[in-house]
């Protein structure tokens, strides 16, 4: 498949004004008129012709100007009139069947309703449109169907007129009066109810606002209701964006390819980000739900009323929408454990990309397919790209960067560059040099190290760029570090200072310390790098125990069990330093759990050890090889170590989080450090965890409590496991969100037999390879659980083979997402990295494979 560059871009021939849509819908054959108004760009060079884009369809019927045509022709998939340089009417007519369409792209069926994914080019398997995010049109749409199959019809904007004739056929018009790109088209018909209520924005606009779903759903939409309240009310109060329709409608479907869709005025969402109660869903969904609509609804604005030149601008939308959403979900669940896992994210899916075959900048330079560049590293490291803007210039100006920004771009389809340019202009600060994060891919390494002489102590800082896939011998980054120096003896500092590493080598003095002091750095996650540092592990305890800094406290932790895991995995820890190392770890964690001033939240973030994937990033830096079994041993003997060391305290906290009443004060705290205490009492004792986690299940009131202790039952080769699962299985079957919990926690699990059990779950009568959720509660988190993935067989790799090979011809996009977990390979040492490598190969030989999953195999290999 061709190569498309971001070089390349020129503007279209053609502005299309205005575009009138007609639909007949029916489950297996929808008939589409598209009736486009179409005038030469002035900005562009003039045409003879216009190219519209399609994908597997055939013309009806083709007219302009009133007047059938026949000269018409195709190239690949597009259809190309000849067009004389005026304005034109051009209508087309074509047929699809939406029920044949399992890709879920462009319009399909979904348990018997119908809904449309666009972005980023799902429309043109609607009708043939210049489907390209700078070709900005006003929408009518009409469209009828049965009205007992359908008897909510639903578009972009605003409903005009609906009825229902008397042979039983219900017909809708809708109008959406402000320009769009072809991928925030939007229509959804089906039989469903909506929890509705309202919103007065700053200006006293009232909004209606609906969520459907099917009537069995709908006592579970409270909670996506009120989040989208909350959202549209935080942008109003910290970015100044006020809604712009009368009607805000988010529908939920079950067979969704990600998560939600920001399609104007009618969000499609996954069932997975609006379904919540009590008893089926935990606290981190929740949260997920929440921020999820949030994200759709800041979109409005970044994304929508200023939306993208073309794809390689991605992350204009996409990486500041998520810092959006991470600041709103900040400040309704709390900065500092937000903070840790939005880093935490980062690390288990952007690090490992940018270290590996798939590295891209935020802005890519190319693409075959633009699925594939719907990343962690375009939304998350994008994310920190602007953040770290804001932090340097601070919150006010940069409010004033972006109100420049949307003022500038409004109704326009921008760049990267554009947001840049605005905020210099509006946050008054140069950001030339900064731009290399645009362009280069790669996860800096800062290398820190104190000197002390008399009272002063330099900070040296020292940066390298990695090089990765087409870039090499980079430039130096800006990386703006927060950091702090502890006076030894006071254990005190004297207020955080932001330095700005800008060169490849900086040094920065600081006075006023008899002793070396203790070095705090990166705080907040200043900036996205890694610190390589050699630091007494004293210095680390020190910090886990005080630092005031949240995100530096945990830090510290992770880097004194990382610097322990590391070198016990590479095998270069003498006895004395195991043993060193093991006490510091120890004596640490028992600060934590001791702790009175701590809370809850923060406590169990703090006991969290670092992940196997991350663990095996660190081993595999610098070109070395990483052994998943042996570090999947080392962290799990560190579990039982600390469980058996610090048994008596554990048991102590949890008698006491298991007493704070659900809903009560500090509830969500309890709860997590309730089943971050099993994980470690597992690892040691297993017959108590078992008895413990068998209780907690039982004695649940809630999803948390229940889901906690079955994951830990899960891991435990013990009788109550099998008891437990059959008994939540049983309680929730039907609840398709929750069947896919009860998939997750065995294809996650810690047990022995973990493999075998993935492959029985795959033969299940409810497994289905059609529904994405449902492969990805399943394969996905098999892929995520190192233990089982990478059984020195290479069985692992094989079954993820297989399953891409057979979901590629369904439904690529989703295929295509599995590769980058066998993509891995040159990370693993020689024998699993060969096996890994010639199932990519095998996968590569097939005959027939998309353009999404070839692109990732080929790069994988590369
Ligand atoms: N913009 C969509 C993602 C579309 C993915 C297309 N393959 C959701 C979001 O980021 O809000
Ligand atoms: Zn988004």
């Amino acid at each position: 498949p061709a190569i498309i560059y971001r070089k390349d871009y020129r503007p279209f021939a053609w502005l299309v004004p205005e575009t009138k849509l007609d639909f007949e819908l029916g489950l297996d054959s929808t008939k589409v008129t598209a009736i486009l108004s179409v005038e030469p760009n002035p900005q562009a060079e003039a045409s003879g012709r216009i190219r519209l884009n399609g994908d597997g369809q055939a013309p009806l019927s083709v007219k302009v100007d009133g007047e059938a045509v026949n000269s018409w022709s195709v190239d690949g998939e597009d259809l190309i009139i000849p067009l004389s340089a005026e304005s034109h009417e051009i209508e087309i007519a074509t047929q699809i069947d939406p029920s044949a369409n399992t890709q879920l792209e462009g319009l399909y069926a979904s348990n018997g309703m119908l809904c449309t994914q666009c972005e980023a080019e799902g429309f043109r398997r609607i009708t043939y449109f210049p489907d390209r995010p700078d070709v900005l049109s006003i929408f009518s749409v009409s469209m009828r169907g049965p009205a007992d199959q359908f008897p909510v019809l639903l578009c972009n904007g605003n409903e005009v007129a609906r009825g229902t004739t008397d042979d039983g056929i219900g017909w809708a018009d809708w109008h959406d009066p402000w320009p769009k790109p072809s991928y925030l088209f939007a229509l959804v018909a089906g039989n469903l109810v909506a929890n509705s209520g309202t919103f007065t924005t700053m200006n006293g606009r009232e909004v209606t606002l609906n969520i459907w779903v099917r009537q069995e759903d709908l006592s579970r939409t409270d909670h996506a209701l009120e989040s989208l309240r909350k959202s549209m009310k935080w942008d109003e109060e910290v970015f100044g964006r006020e809604y712009d329709l009368d009607l805000y409608n988010i529908v939920a479907v079950s067979d969704f390819n990600m998560g939600a869709m920001e399609n104007k005025g009618l969000n499609v969402f996954n069932t997975k980000y609006v379904l919540a109660d009590e008893d089926t869903a935990t606290d981190a969904d929740y949260d997920a739900i929440e921020g999820v609509i949030a994200h759709e609804y800041f979109h409005n604005w970044s994304g929508n009323r200023v939306t993208c030149r073309d794809w390689f601008q991605l992350s204009l939308k996409e990486g500041f929408t998520v810092l959006r959403d991470q600041l709103f979900s900040q400040d309704m669940q709390g900065e500092a454990v937000k903070r840790i896992e939005d880093v935490r994210i980062l690390r288990a899916a952007q690090f490992p990309e940018d270290s590996g075959p798939l590295a891209h900048p935020i802005r890519p330079d190319s693409y075959r397919e633009i699925s594939n560049f719907y990343t962690a590293t375009v939304y998350n490291k994008g994310a920190e790209v602007i953040r770290m803007i804001r932090t340097m210039v601070g919150e006010a100006r940069f409010r004033q960067g972006t109100d420049l920004y949307f003022d500038r771009h409004d109704g326009e389809a921008a760049t990267c560059e554009d947001f840049v340019k605005a905020m210099e202009d509006g946050a008054e600060v140069d950001l030339s040099q900064f731009r290399l994060w645009y362009s280069q891919a790669g996860t800096p390494k800062v290398e820190a190290s104190l000197l002390h002489s008399g009272d002063t102590t330099l900070l040296a800082l020292k940066q390298e760029v990695p090089d990765t896939p087409g870039q090499s011998r980079k430039q130096p980054m800006v990386v703006p570090l927060k950091v702090a120096l502890f006076d030894r003896d006071t254990g005190k500092h004297s207020g955080e200072q932001l330095l700005i590493l800008d060169e490849a080598q900086k040094g920065f003095n600081f006075t006023g310390f008899d002793k070396p002091p203790i070095l705090s750095i990166n705080r907040g996650f200043s900036a996205p790098v890694t610190i390589q540092r050699d630091v007494p592990r004293d210095d680390l305890v020190f910090l886990a125990a005080n630092d005031d800094d949240s995100f530096a406290r945990y830090e510290a932790m992770q880097e004194l069990v990382v610097g322990h895991l590391v070198a016990a995995a590479r095998d270069s820890l003498s006895d004395t330093e195991r043993t060193a190392g093991e006490d510091a770890i120890a004596q640490a964690m028992r600060a934590i759990l001791a702790d009175e001033a701590l809370d809850d939240a923060m406590r169990g973030e703090l006991m969290m050890l670092p992940s196997q994937t991350y663990l095996l990033e660190q081993v595999a830096r610098d070109g070395a090889t990483a052994d998943p079994g042996t570090i999947h041993e080392q962290r799990e003997g560190l579990k039982a170590l600390l469980g058996a060391r610090l048994a008596q305290p554990l048991r102590d906290i949890y008698e006491r989080v298991a007493n704070v009443p659900f809903n009560g004060e500090g509830a969500r705290g309890a709860l997590k450090v309730k089943t971050q205490v099993l994980t470690y009492v597992a690892a040691s004792d297993p017959e108590t965890a078992a008895e413990l986690a068998a209780r907690q299940y039982d004695q649940a009131d809630n999803m948390t409590d229940r889901q906690g202790a079955l994951m830990v039952l899960c891991g435990l080769d013990h009788p109550e496991r099998t008891h437990k699962l059959l008994d939540f299985y049983t309680r929730y079957r039907g609840n398709a969100l929750v069947i896919d919990k009860w998939f997750t926690l065995q294809a996650l699990s810690l047990h022995p037999d973990a493999l075998e059990h993935v492959k029985a779950l795959a033969e299940h009568p409810d497994f289905n390879l059609k529904n994405p959720n449902r492969v990805r509660s399943l394969y996905m988190a098999f892929a995520g659980n190192p233990y089982a993935f990478h059984v020195e067989s290479g069985e692992g790799y094989r079954l993820i083979a297989d399953l891409i090979l057979a979901l590629d011809p369904i439904n690529p996009q989703t295929a295509a997402r599995f590769v980058p977990s066998l993509g891995k390979w040159r990370k693993i040492e020689p024998n699993r990295s060969e096996l890994m490598r010639s199932e990519l190969e095998r996968i590569r030989e097939a005959a027939k494979l998309s353009r999404d999953t070839y692109e990732q195999v080929a790069r994988s290999l590369d």
